[in-house]
């Protein structure tokens, strides 16, 4: 008779097992630059969640949804390596074929992702292999002693197991430390490609600020202190981020082109040079998500430098069929608008620079698509890989996934001042921003409790593509009030009360403010 490993031995043993195939997956992925195994099937259960899903997730997680995936996947792997270690004391082929299984979604996942090929494969394998051999060696049974003695018990070696599944937990250890190692050097190798500063533009920036605030409106700079909370302008290091990639995709800045391709006369393609050697300008442009709640702050205005789009369409020359611009990341994450938008006046580029630096990894290094009037994930694309004119057939990553084919920026202002839910009697302001992009921002008016709508002062009208902050003087005596904030657009249209949710065109309803002063 056999004597069993013990239950939570056996647990231990499926999460060291479970631990080092997937440590080992992500070091073997990181030596030969393919996508890790995890990451692999995070993506797939980012691409493979229900619209409902993905906005309860953003609601509880905000932007750390994608720590909140990692969490969540490692939680059930951890579990399901509990099982397996479980099982494996029973029959331990069970326990070998669930590791396996494991093995096969890995790989499965990853050669099929964007970009990679079967060789991604191959860290899943090597993962599933370790860790079966591992589980192997912790919970079979000694069969006899050395000497081949019959009668002795085949018993479970307790020594043998700390010490076999130590070393395990131990290699697991460094094998995950060393993935992590290999991973950062991958991603600062693509930052130190990064020119700092780009060549110097040729001509210089047209956005002048243009002025026409109505009289009685005393013009307030746009970048006056008051905005402290929001600046006019927003740093590239707190511009809202919003992608899916779980890890940046491989840039090699020399190699790297894009195309223009499809309903085209001539299919072109440009390297980075290119780009830098032909004409550029620099444009300021609020850029919003379309998840972005009433008062939330998926949204940030940037000095985006960059080739006008229309410029490089024409240059392939788009047919008259053409109905989208369609294009695709280095990750396979795919956006479109319609053909009209590119060649409609406004300027739509594919950016390489922000603020005046080089175009920042996390903001889609080394191009991506800025759109003026379009959210995010119709137009906006990061590490930008091709440029497809074709028909409304190709869908953009979201448009199967709930959200509408087509994504103007709605109306939408946003008090920012004040940000405690408390303050002091006396005079101060309320104060924030409001856009409309490429219709411009006309008027911004606030209400506190029922009183009436008053006129706030707005900040220079930079261009009709950016973002206005507004003022309103308040000196509120003690007591609890309720403060809105509605903006109309230079079309003569005001924002709707009437509160949509998010999905499946942007959110509507004035952002709305609660304070006690005290
Ligand atoms: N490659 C890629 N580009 C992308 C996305 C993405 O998931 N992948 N998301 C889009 C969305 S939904 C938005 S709102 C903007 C956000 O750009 P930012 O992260 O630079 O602010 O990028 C767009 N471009
Ligand atoms: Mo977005």
């Amino acid at each position: 008779m056999n004597t069993p490993v013990p239950r939570q031995f056996a647990a231990v043993a499926g999460l060291v097992a479970g631990g080092l195939a997937v440590t080992v997956g992500m070091f073997v992925a990181s030596l030969t630059k393919v996508v890790s195994p995890i990451d692999a099937v995070g993506s797939e259960v980012i691409d493979h969640t229900p619209l409902w899903l993905k906005e309860q997730a953003i609601q509880w997680f905000g932007t750390d949804d994608k720590l909140a995936l990692r969490i969540g996947i490692v939680s059930i792997l951890a579990l399901a390596a509990v099982c397996v270690g479980l099982l494996a004391v029973r029959r331990i082929w069970l326990g070998v074929a669930g590791i396996a299984i494991f093995g096969v979604v890995g790989s499965v996942a990853a050669a099929g992702r964007p970009g990679e090929s079967a060789g991604a494969a191959l860290p899943s394998f090597l993962g599933a292999a370790a860790g079966a051999l591992v589980l192997y060696r912790l919970v079979r049974p000694r069969s006899v002693d050395a000497d081949g003695a019959s009668g002795v018990a085949a018993s479970w070696d307790r020594r043998r197991f700390l010490v076999t599944g130590g070393a395990t937990a131990a290699g697991a250890v460094v094998a995950g430390a060393m993935a992590r190692v290999v991973e950062e050097r991958r991603v600062d190798q693509i930052r130190e490609s990064i020119q700092t500063p780009l060549p110097s533009l040729v001509a210089p920036a047209l956005d002048a600020p243009v002025v026409d605030a109505p009289d009685q409106m005393q013009e307030i700079p746009p970048d006056a202190e008051l905005f402290d909370e929001t600046s006019y302008l927003t740093p590239n290091d707190e511009f809202y981020r919003i992608d899916t990639a779980l890890s940046f995709p491989n840039v090699d800045i020399d190699n790297w082109s894009f195309e223009i391709k499809g309903m085209v006369d001539r299919p072109m393609k440009f390297t980075y040079a290119d780009l830098l050697a032909l004409p550029q300008a620099e444009r300021t442009v609020t850029l919003c998500c379309v998840s972005n709640e009433v008062g939330g702050d998926l949204i940030g205005n940037a000095v985006f430098r960059g080739v006008m789009l229309r410029d490089l369409l024409d240059m392939a020359g788009v047919r008259s069929t053409a109905e989208q611009v369609y294009s695709t990341s280095l990750d396979g994450w795919t956006s479109g608008f319609p053909v009209e938008v590119a060649f409609d006046g406004r300027d739509a580029m594919v950016a390489i620079g922000m603020n005046g630096e080089t175009l920042p990894l996390e903001h889609g290094y080394p191009a991506r698509l800025v759109v003026p009037g379009l959210y995010g994930y119709v137009s906006a694309t990061k590490w930008l890989a091709e440029i497809k004119l074709t028909t409304w057939d190709d869908e953009g990553y979201w448009v199967p996934r709930g959200w509408a084919a087509l994504g103007p920026v709605k109306t939408q202002s946003r008090i920012d001042v004040p940000r405690t839910r408390s303050v002091a009697a006396g005079k101060q302001a309320i104060a924030g921003v409001a856009w409309a992009q490429h219709r411009g921002i006309e008027q911004v008016e606030v209400q506190v409790d029922d009183g009436p709508w008053q006129m706030a002062t707005l900040a220079a009208d930079v261009s009709i593509d950016t973002w206005r902050q507004w003022l309103l003087e308040w000196e509120p005596t003690p007591g609890k009030y309720t403060v809105r904030v509605r903006a109309t657009d230079k079309t003569g249209e005001t924002q709707t009360e009437l509160q949509t949710p998010v999905a499946p065109n942007g959110a509507t309803g004035h952002h709305t403010i609660r304070v006690t002063v005290e």
